[in-house]
C-alpha cells in the first residue's frame, strides 16, 4: 500500500529541486510540517461512555499519537452514528491513509463505507463490527468475541448454582443491556438468552442501559420498583454494574452472591474499571467476563501488514479471561474449551 503523504512529500521536494510548477517562492509548509512522511490515520471513536472506552482511546492514542510514525486525526462520535458518518466523510475529504472505525452499532454503514472504498482508503474496524452486505467495504476487524464472553459468564453462573444446589427456576434475572444494536450488546444478550433457554432460568426483564453508569442506576432502580423477585442482574458492562449496585443499595438491598439469603448477584463485563474491581473485592460483583480494550498495537500491526503488502486476516479475535473471587467455581468449559476462573487479586 503506497503512503500518500510520503508521495506528496516527494512530489513537493521534486518541485522545489526542479523549480517547476510556480515562479513564486515555493510554499514549504507541507514539507516542513513535522507530520510529513507520516501515515495519517483517521480514527472515529464511538464515544466516551465507559472506562473501557477511555482505556481503548488511550491505547489508540499511544499507538498512533505523538512520537510514533503516524499522524492521528481523532474524532469522538458521542454515541451517535450520524457523528461517526460525518467524521468518516471528513477523513475522506482530508485524504487520510487509513480510516479506523469503532462503530457504535452494526447497521447503517453501507453508503459511507462505499464512499471510503471509492476514495481508495482502507477501513479497519476495531471493537464492534458492522453489518454490511459487501464485506469488501472493510479490510479487517479486531476485537472481542462478545457472545463467548456472555457464554462464559453464564456458564460460571450455571456452575455456581450447581455448587450451591440452587434450582434453575429459582434464578430471576434482569438483563441491563448495552447500547441496542451494538455487537457487544447483541453478543452478550445472546449468550444470556441461550443459557436461560438451556437451563430454564427465568428472565424477568431486558432493558437498554446504554453501557453507562447513570443509565444502569436509573434502569435498575425502576426494575426494582417493578419486580420484587430479582436475584441476579446481568450487566453488560462494569459501568452499568456500578450504577446497578448504587440502585440496589439505595433500595435498601444488598449486592452479593448469597442469593439464597436475599442478596442480588451482580454479573458484569470488562474488568478494566477500578471501582468495579474494588466492588468485586468487596463481594458486590460476583463475576466479570474480561473484555480487553488495548487494541492500539493490534490495529497498528494490521496497518503495518497492509503497508508491507500483505492481506491481514479478516477477523482477529483477542483472547480473554473470566474473573471472580468466589471459591466455588474454579474452571468453566465453553464450546469444548476450558477456562480458569482468575482471581484478579491473586499475585
Ligand atoms: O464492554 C463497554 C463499552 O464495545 C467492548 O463498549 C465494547 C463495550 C464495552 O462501552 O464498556
Amino acid at each position: 500500500m503506497k503512503n500518500k503523504k510520503t508521495f506528496m512529500w516527494l512530489l513537493l521536494s521534486l518541485l522545489v529541486l526542479t523549480g517547476c510548477g510556480s515562479s513564486r517562492p515555493v510554499q514549504t509548509e507541507e514539507i516542513e510540517n513535522e507530520d510529513a512522511g507520516k501515515i495519517v490515520v483517521g480514527f472515529s471513536q464511538l464515544g466516551a461512555e465507559s472506562d473501557w472506552r477511555s482505556a481503548n482511546t488511550a491505547s489508540m492514542k499511544e499507538a498512533f499519537g505523538d512520537g510514533t510514525g503516524y499522524s492521528l486525526v481523532f474524532k469522538d462520535g458521542q454515541q451517535k452514528q450520524t457523528n461517526q458518518i460525518t467524521a468518516i466523510r471528513t477523513f475522506i475529504q482530508q485524504d487520510v491513509d487509513y480510516i479506523v472505525l469503532a462503530p457504535v452499532m452494526e447497521t447503517g454503514w453501507d453508503s459511507v463505507l462505499e464512499e471510503a472504498k471509492e476514495a481508495d482508503i482502507p477501513v479497519i474496524l476495531v471493537d464492534r463490527m458492522v453489518d454490511v452486505a459487501d464485506r469488501s467495504l472493510y479490510s479487517c476487524w479486531v476485537g472481542s468475541d462478545f457472545e463467548l464472553e456472555g457464554k462464559k459468564v453464564c456458564e460460571w453462573l450455571h456452575q455456581y448454582t450447581l455448587a450451591k444446589g440452587i434450582a434453575p427456576e429459582d434464578l430471576h434475572i434482569v438483563d441491563l443491556q448495552g447500547t441496542l444494536g451494538s455487537t457487544a450488546q447483541l453478543g452478550r444478550s445472546r449468550g444470556l438468552n441461550e443459557a436461560a433457554l438451556e437451563h430454564g432460568w427465568d428472565i424477568v426483564a431486558l432493558k437498554d442501559a446504554d453501557f453507562t453508569q447513570e443509565k444502569g442506576r436509573e434502569v435498575m432502580a425502576q426494575l426494582l420498583r417493578e419486580y420484587h423477585n430479582i436475584n441476579v442482574v446481568y450487566c453488560e458492562n462494569d459501568n452499568e454494574a456500578i450504577g446497578a449496585i448504587k440502585a440496589i443499595e439505595a433500595a435498601g438491598l444488598k449486592a452479593g452472591a448469597d442469593i439464597e439469603n436475599g442478596e442480588i448477584m451482580v454479573l458484569s463485563f470488562d474488568g478494566i474499571n477500578k471501582e468495579a474491581l474494588s466492588y468485586m473485592a468487596q463481594g458486590k460483583i460476583a463475576c466479570i467476563g474480561e473484555c480487553n480494550p488495548h487494541h492500539g498495537p493490534r490495529v497498528e500491526a494490521l496497518i503495518q501488514s497492509i503497508e508491507d503488502g500483505g492481506i491481514p486476516e479478516k477477523f482477529n479475535y483477542v483472547e480473554e479471561s473470566i474473573f471472580s473471587t468466589i471459591k466455588e467455581v474454579t474452571t468453566i468449559t465453553v464450546d469444548g474449551q476450558q477456562y480458569t476462573v482468575a482471581n484478579p487479586f491473586d499475585n
